[in-house]
């Protein structure tokens, strides 16, 4: 069946369900790639997290191979012989989908399209696909729309035309009826002009939430990680929520809020956020930039890990890449590393990790607890150790005079100012949760000011 049948137009949307069925190829370029992320793994591990990613758009996949490759074809990507061996591969499966695990050029895009009989999805397509079908908040999908018109822009080209009507996602590419209107590069620009002026006005709005939590009284924890570590999970299991957990890749896009009881009764505010990948179209980095502030703002954040994958090395180190681009772990920002799925461990790798993470405990730079979102075990102690970095802090007034501005600037970015009012005098006196260090500094600082 060719996908020009599908998702049929007259009048309505098609929703039987039309089963695509792929061919997953990854391409193993010998040597091309020497940073850590890729030596860390293995052409097999990238192999299998591409099929995770076809899964997630409930591709039906018949066969998944790596094929090597030792010189690049700037026109098909692959060699003459491999196209051909691939094409009597795609025709013995019968597949009407071809992934290939990696950015394609449009050009080469079109060429195996045309040498394969079939539609042909790279990475980044793959990814835009998922993020689009998953977008649920208003900033999400505008952010998903900007990154697809991106995308498209650079490319100009339509190939992936029927995903969307039978899912509900809007679909990469759009809709064939748009082809005309919106593959016009003045339009597109008029477009993206327009989302980014609308993105802006919702990001406006969510600042000022944000500015008004910042004034509550309660301490932020987000939790960040790889793509499937079980930050919903943990955060359904901290905050007694239920926000969609699954055995899916990019399961959760929005950032979501809840308030978390702490041992001791003090309520602190946990968000779930966006997953990470490697390899993450720029396009998309660029539009979730401003979603991952929930990070960048956050007191404490959680480095949700899978330490029962065998890439769990190998997602730590882009996930920590992605972090240190948001200067985490600045600030007085503290870093917790959450050695999640310990259940699934065996029992010696198991103690290994947990021992580890004892010695880690005192550290304050490197801290680490070992947990299981799913049976809650360590989780009772990874409240603990939050309710005691929260308890730390001591709740001080400062007085500053009108020309003290540095000081209000430092106590703003250092600790968390509860109340602010504005005194007669043009004085200014705070409220200010402070841990003892940053006080310690601040004094230090600046001396002109009265804390009590
Ligand atoms: N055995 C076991 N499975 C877990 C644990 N934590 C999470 N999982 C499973 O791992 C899968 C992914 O969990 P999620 O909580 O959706 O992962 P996530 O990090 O939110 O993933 P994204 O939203 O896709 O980035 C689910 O099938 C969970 O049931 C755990 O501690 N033990
Ligand atoms: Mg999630």
């Amino acid at each position: 069946m060719s996908s020009d049948t599908l998702g049929t137009r007259n009048g309505g949307v098609d929703w039987t369900p039309v089963p695509q069925t792929a061919l997953v190829i990854h391409p193993a370029k010998a040597g091309a790639h020497d940073n850590a992320s890729w030596r860390l793994r293995t052409p097999q591990m990238r192999l299998e997290e591409a099929v995770g990613l076809a899964e997630a758009l409930d591709l039906e996949i018949r066969d998944a191979v790596v094929a090597p490759l030792r010189q690049l074809t700037p026109a098909t990507l692959f060699g003459k012989g491999k196209v051909e061996e691939m094409h009597a591969h795609v025709q013995e499966l019968g597949v009407n989908v071809v992934v290939i695990d990696d950015a394609l050029t449009p050009v080469q895009q079109r060429n195996l399209e045309k040498a394969w009989e079939a539609k042909v999805l790279d990475r980044t397509g793959m990814i835009l696909e998922i993020f689009a079908r998953r977008a649920r908040t208003r900033e999400g999908r505008l952010q998903v729309e900007l990154a697809r018109l991106a995308y498209e822009r650079s490319r100009l080209v339509r190939t992936w035309t029927h995903l969307e009507r039978q899912r509900g996602g809007f679909g990469v590419m759009g809709g064939p009826g748009e082809t005309q209107i919106e593959t016009d590069r003045r339009l597109l620009a008029d477009k993206i002009g327009r989302l980014k002026k609308e993105l802006e006005e919702v990001r406006r709005t969510r600042t000022l939430q944000r500015d008004a939590r910042k004034r509550a009284p309660y301490p932020t924890v987000a939790l960040v990680g790889y793509t499937n570590a079980g930050k919903s999970t943990l955060f359904n299991r901290l905050t007694q929520a239920e926000v969609l957990a699954q055995d899916l890749l990019f399961a959760t896009l929005d950032p979501t809020l809840r308030t978390v009881a702490l041992p001791g009764g003090r309520p602190a505010i946990l968000s779930d956020t966006v997953g990470f990948i490697s390899d993450l179209p720029h396009e998309l980095v660029e539009a979730f930039r401003a979603t991952l502030e929930e990070v960048q703002e956050a007191d404490v954040v959680l480095h949700v890990r899978d330490v029962s994958s065998e890439e769990t090395e190998a997602q730590a180190h882009d996930v920590r890449e992605v972090l240190k681009q948001l200067h985490t772990g600045e600030h007085g920002q503290v870093l917790i590393e959450v050695w999640n799925k310990i259940d699934l461990l065996t029992p010696d790798d198991r103690e290994a990790w947990e021992a580890r993470a004892r010695r880690l405990e005192s550290s304050p730079e490197h801290k680490a607890v070992a947990v299981s979102a799913v049976t809650g075990e360590g989780c009772d102690h990874l409240l603990a150790i939050l309710a005691q970095l929260v308890d730390d802090e001591a709740a001080i007034q400062a007085d500053l005079d009108a020309a003290d501005g540095a000081a209000l600037a430092w106590l703003y970015r250092h600790g968390r100012v509860v109340s602010r009012e504005e005194r007669p005098d043009g004085g200014m006196h705070l409220e200010v949760r402070l841990d003892p260090q940053a006080l310690g500094r601040f004094e230090r600082l600046y001396p002109n000011a009265r804390v009590g």
